[in-house]
């Protein structure tokens, strides 16, 4: 990908551009907890987004698509925000740099990459990853810290594109690391990683092909249900809630609202449960967790489709040790943890019988845990 970019870039723009990248995400476990303030459990992949850029000398942002063939100019005013959607995430980005007090000037920029979009693995945080990185290290001498890195990817959906996100995804694209995992306190921001090598085991995500797309999905809607039931609880985010308090609450509070965030309170446990198993080399209790999940997604928080619980029934009947609706939902991927001995009838399994019942085979997608946001060596694949 490297290769082409160095040609379209130069072919377009006729100098010499730098290169930049940023990941894609699981997530193991810990779904729509980032914004109520709980644990989450994720790690860069070997999916990314590369950038060719260049300051161009001027006050216009020159951006090229690869992928999409669309081009766009833009100036780094407020009231220049460009009307493609894509080129959103980019304007959105300079536009939070700058407002923090960071400096953007004009950069002409060719970008690509192979996060497969509305899977659920974040191909909008790598991209926003991708640019406030390399605005940081072109503009701005590497002063804006990591943390600020990702919210400013953050503040880009908010701001640009509509979605309430957490902060999960961009500091997943940010902090990534080859082979952790990294547990993140979404209220203290404290972070930690963990190798993640579960020998006798393989991570793969299925990936439904149902596009998943959160501008305009009810994502925002679960999480305003979240912010009610905090106020009415009296607590500043769901963290700090627990059955009980919710049971106490329970006639001031929707029976939509109340199931949504019984999903939450429950899910906290779950992300300590898995800490401690993972630990402890205890995959089963993962796996267990896992289709807690799954089920809590689909019957509580309801961000799950029928042909993602159709993959998640067929993982039990084939024994996978755990398996579960990955990311924001409403589509994309499942994540499967299966014992290395019953990997390939799984697959097997679950790509005849989605077929068969769907009429489209499901994409097998192996998982890598890899680097997050860097600039590319010059002797660097990419
Ligand atoms: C999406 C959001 F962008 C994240 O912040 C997170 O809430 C996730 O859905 C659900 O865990 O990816």
């Amino acid at each position: 990908m490297k290769e082409r970019l160095n040609k379209l870039f130069i072919s377009r723009f006729g100098s010499k551009p730098m290169f930049y990248e940023s990941a894609g995400r699981i997530n193991l476990i810990g779904e729509h907890t980032d914004y109520n303030g709980g644990f989450v459990f994720p790690g860069a992949i070997d999916k990314y987004i590369l950038a060719a850029i260049n300051i161009n000398g001027t006050d216009k942002v020159r951006v090229y698509s690869a992928d999409l063939d669309d081009y766009v100019e833009f100036g780094l005013s407020e009231d220049d925000k460009p009307a493609q959607q894509w080129a959103r995430y980019v304007f959105g980005v300079c536009r939070e740099v700058i407002k923090r007090g960071g400096t953007v000037k004009g950069f002409d920029t060719v970008f690509g990459g192979n996060v497969p979009q509305g899977a659920g693995l974040s191909s909008s945080a790598a991209l926003e990853s991708c640019f406030a990185y390399a605005l940081n290290d072109i503009f701005n001498e590497n002063k804006i810290d990591k943390f600020e890195l990702a919210k400013i990817g953050q503040s880009t959906e908010h701001n640009y594109c509509g979605v309430n996100c957490g902060i999960m995804d961009q500091f997943a694209s940010v902090f990534g690391k080859k082979n952790m995992l990294i547990r993140l306190d979404c209220r203290s921001l404290e972070y930690q990683y963990y190798p993640y090598n579960p020998v006798g085991y393989k991570t793969v995500l299925v990936n439904s092909k149902v596009k998943h797309e959160l501008v305009d999905s009810p994502y925002n809607k679960r999480r305003e249900s979240c912010e009610r039931v905090a106020k009415t609880l009296g607590v500043g985010t769901l963290r700090d809630a627990d059955m009980a308090m919710l049971d106490a609450a329970d006639d001031k509070i929707t029976a939509e609202d109340y199931k949504r965030a019984k999903y939450v309170i429950e899910e906290k446990d779950r992300v300590l449960a898995v800490c401690d198993a993972l630990e402890k080399g205890d995959y089963e209790t993962v796996g267990r967790c896992m289709y807690g999940t799954h089920e809590g997604l689909s019957r509580l928080y309801e961000v799950s489709c029928e042909e993602l619980d159709y993959l998640n029934d067929i993982a039990k009947e084939c024994g996978v040790t755990g398996s579960r609706i990955m990311g924001g939902g409403f589509g994309g991927c499942t994540i499967n943890l299966v014992k290395d001995e019953l990997y390939d009838n799984f697959i097997a399994t679950a790509t005849s019988k989605f077929k068969a019942k769907y009429g489209i085979e499901p994409v097998i997608i192996p998982v890598v845990i890899s680097d997050g946001a860097h600039k590319v060596a010059d002797d660097e694949e990419a």
